[in-house]
């Protein structure tokens, strides 16, 4: 009985080491990829370019308010959002030109169409507290990375969210632009 124990011991352990190894390898793999997936900016115009969160971070920031209403009517804000204007990342690839169009996409498939005034902050329809239409102050339109000083959360659209800010606290803006974990923006000529 003993030598026989004695001799399935190393069998044993061997078929569980494999069995740990493997475990350990499908874990690690599985962390690498999902703690902090590496998020790239693709920029289409008359070149393209990609650029990493760090190198986004690196540009000249704007700050404003953001303040946004959505589709049924819940009010998002205000919120101090910090990022790039957008038409600095577009001046990257060639600018906008009176009649192109700006397609801001992200990966679950949503997309919003902008048109040149817009991406300067223009013809963008503007509420006050009761949603009531008012004339639009000046806005910039921004690719946020921070909210409230802090990294932007996934649920609230990072770490790229299109927003809209104003100088003050109390313009309310659609919440439809405000494209959620932006993965591309690309201009297209007409
Ligand atoms: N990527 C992505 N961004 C998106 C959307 C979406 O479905 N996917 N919905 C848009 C619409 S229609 C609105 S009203 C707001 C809603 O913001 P919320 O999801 O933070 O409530 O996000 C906008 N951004
Ligand atoms: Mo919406």
């Amino acid at each position: 009985m003993i030598p026989v124990r004695r001799r399935a011991y190393p069998t044993l352990l061997i078929l569980v080491s494999i069995g740990l190894l493997a475990l350990a390898a499908g874990c690690l793999g599985t962390a690498e990829t999902d703690d902090y997936p590496p998020w790239n900016l693709t920029l289409l115009g008359d070149t393209e370019i990609v650029l990493s969160l760090d190198e986004i971070r690196e540009m000249d920031a704007v700050e404003g308010y953001g303040y946004a209403v959505s589709t049924v009517g819940i009010r998002y804000g205000p919120n101090r959002y910090r990022g790039v204007l957008l038409t600095d990342l577009l001046g990257m690839v060639g600018g906008v030109g009176e009649d192109d169009l700006v397609y801001v996409s992200a990966p679950d498939g949503y997309m919003w169409v902008f048109d040149a005034a817009q991406v300067r902050g223009e013809e963008l329809f503007t509420f006050d507290e009761n949603l009531h239409e008012i004339p639009s102050p000046p806005l910039q339109v921004i690719l946020a990375y921070d909210c409230d000083g802090k990294p932007l959360a996934h649920d609230n659209g990072g770490p790229l969210r299109l927003v809209v800010i104003s100088e003050t606290p109390d313009v309310i803006t659609e919440g439809s632009p405000w494209v959620k974990w932006v993965d591309k923006i690309e201009v297209r000529r007409r």
